[in-house]
């Protein structure tokens, strides 16, 4: 499992530049930071059929990344890098969910993930 450190999620690649990144034909990487209350990048959108490499971390307390209506759930664990591989093959608009109480803010805590 990989690891890096909470403190230094703001400053060690690729975390210090969320976002997504395509990596090959219709397959992209997805660098997402789950913080209170937010994620970044906010919204992800490939084209349909792309395989999608997401790493995840948390610079404060544990939260979730679940995207209901496909096989992503994960658990995002500060000090450590969630990595999961996912293709979505149907034109969708996902809600990206935080599936784990992380505090006051945690019910607004959504992303957004088109599929187009
Ligand atoms: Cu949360």
């Amino acid at each position: 499992m990989k690891t890096i450190s909470p403190e230094a999620v703001r400053t060690t690649p690729p975390f210090d530049h969320p976002g997504l990144y395509q990596v090959g034909p219709n397959e992209y990487r997805a660098v997402v930071v789950a913080r209170m209350f937010m994620y970044q990048p906010t919204t992800l959108t490939v084209p349909v059929g792309a395989t999608v490499h997401f790493e995840v971390t948390s610079p404060d307390v544990v939260h979730g990344f679940e995207i209901p209506g496909t096989n992503v759930n994960l658990m995002v664990v500060p000090g450590h890098i969630t990595e999961y591989t996912a293709t979505f093959h149907n034109k969708a608009d996902h809600i990206i969910v935080c599936n784990e109480y992380c505090g006051s803010g945690h019910q607004a805590m959504l992303g957004r993930l088109v599929v187009k």
